[in-house]
C-alpha cells in the first residue's frame, strides 16, 4: 500500500462535505490504491461539532478500506497539519440584508486566517481548492494570506458549472458528454460566468454547427449561468452531491492530470487574455505532472470578449472591495 495523503475539508458537517467526504474515502479521488487521512475542519461550536461527530461516525461505519485514520476538528491548524489537499467548502453565506462588500469582507475573516494555517501547517506542495462561494475572490483571500506559497496552488471551483454545460449540450445533441470536447466555463462562479462554445466539438462535429446561435445566446448561456438557482427552486436546498462530484473531479484532474483534456478551473490570471493579472479567473486548463497550465492562443470573438470582460469586471470589483483586507 501507498503511504496515505492527507485530505482536508472544511465545512465538513454541511451538506456537501457529506457527500464529499465518502466518495474522498471511497478511492473516488485518487483511486483503489491510495490510502487517505481525512482532516476535518468545522467552526468551534459544540452542536456543530456534535453534528460533524455524526459524520465521522458514519464514515467508521462505512468501514472504508482506504481510510486510514480521522481527524475532525474545530482547530484549523491541526486540521491542515500536513496536508497534501485542501477543500475549502465552508463559508458565510449571504445572509438577509447583506450586501456584496459585507459579504466578501465576512469571508474574508473565514479565509485569510485559513490561508495563513495552510502556510504554517500543512505540506509545501499543498494543493487547495475553494468551493465556498464567493469561490474565486475567496481563493484570492486565502492565496493572498498564505504567504510562502504559490498563489497558482490556491484554485476556485468552476468545474460544476462546466460540468452543467456538458451535460445541458449532451441533451441538446443527443451525444454522450464523453464525446464532448473543449467547453470553457471563463470568469466568475456567479451567474456573469461564460460559458463558450466556441472552441466545442460534440462527437467530433463543432458544437456551434450543430446548434443555432439563438439557443447558444438566449438558452445555453442563461440556463448554465441559472442553474444553481434552478437548482434550490426544485430541490429547497442548494447544489450538494454534483458540487461534491465536481470537486472531486477537478482535484482529480489538477493531482492526476487530465489526460490531455480542457478542463474548466478558476486560477490566478497571468494576463492570459488581457485578464487583469492575480484575479482567479475560470480558465481552460491542462493538466499533467500535478501542475495545470491555461490553454493559450485561442481566438477570441467580439461575441466572447463582451462576456469575457463582464465576468473580469465583476472579479474586478470583488478583489477591489477587499482591498483593504489583501494588504493586512
Ligand atoms: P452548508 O451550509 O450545508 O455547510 C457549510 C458548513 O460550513 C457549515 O456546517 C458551517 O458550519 C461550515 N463553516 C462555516 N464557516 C466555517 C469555517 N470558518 N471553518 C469551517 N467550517 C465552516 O453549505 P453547503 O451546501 O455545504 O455549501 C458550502 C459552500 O459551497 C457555500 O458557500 C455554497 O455557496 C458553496 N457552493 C459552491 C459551488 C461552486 O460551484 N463553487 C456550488 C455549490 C455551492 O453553492
Amino acid at each position: 500500500m501507498k503511504k496515505p495523503v492527507k485530505v482536508a475539508v472544511t465545512g465538513a458537517a454541511g451538506q456537501i462535505a457529506y457527500s464529499l467526504i465518502f466518495r474522498i474515502a471511497s478511492g473516488s479521488l485518487f483511486g483503489p490504491d491510495q490510502p487517505v487521512h481525512l482532516q476535518l475542519l468545522e467552526v468551534p461550536v459544540p452542536e456543530v461539532l456534535e453534528k460533524l461527530k455524526g459524520t465521522v461516525m458514519e464514515v467508521e461505519d462505512c468501514a472504508f478500506p482506504l481510510v486510514s485514520g480521522i481527524t475532525a476538528t474545530g482547530d484549523m491548524n491541526e486540521a491542515f497539519s500536513g496536508t497534501d489537499y485542501a477543500f475549502l467548502v465552508g463559508a458565510r453565506p449571504r445572509g438577509p440584508g447583506m450586501e456584496r462588500k459585507d459579504l466578501l469582507t465576512a469571508n474574508g475573516g473565514i479565509f485569510g486566517p485559513q490561508g495563513k494555517a495552510i502556510a504554517a501547517n500543512a505540506s509545501k506542495d499543498v494543493r487547495v481548492l475553494v468551493v465556498g462561494n464567493p469561490a474565486n475572490t475567496n481563493a484570492l483571500i486565502a492565496a493572498t494570506a498564505a504567504k510562502g506559497l504559490d498563489p497558482k496552488q490556491f484554485h476556485a471551483m468552476v468545474r460544476l458549472d462546466h460540468n452543467r454545460a456538458v451535460s445541458l449540450l449532451s441533451g441538446k445533441t443527443g451525444v454522450h458528454g464523453n464525446d464532448i470536447e473543449k467547453v470553457i466555463i471563463w470568469g466568475n462562479h456567479s451567474s456573469t460566468q461564460y460559458p463558450d462554445l466556441h472552441n466545442t466539438s460534440v462527437g467530433g462535429k463543432p458544437a456551434l454547427s450543430l446548434i443555432d446561435q439563438a439557443w447558444y445566446a438566449n438558452e445555453f448561456i442563461p440556463t448554465v449561468q441559472q442553474r444553481g438557482a434552478a437548482i434550490i427552486k426544485a430541490r429547497g436546498l442548494s447544489s450538494a452531491a454534483s458540487a461534491a462530484s465536481a470537486a472531486v473531479d477537478h482535484m482529480r484532474d489538477w493531482a492526476l492530470g487530465s489526460n490531455g483534456k480542457w478542463v474548466s478551473m478558476g486560477v490566478p490570471s497571468d494576463g492570459s487574455y488581457g485578464i487583469a493579472p492575480g484575479v482567479v479567473y475560470g480558465y481552460p486548463c491542462i493538466c499533467k505532472n500535478g501542475q495545470y497550465e491555461i490553454v493559450q492562443g485561442l481566438d477570441v470573438n467580439e461575441f466572447s470578449r463582451a462576456k469575457m470582460l463582464a465576468t473580469e469586471t465583476e472579479l474586478r470589483e470583488e478583489r477591489a472591495a477587499i482591498e483593504e483586507l489583501l494588504k493586512a
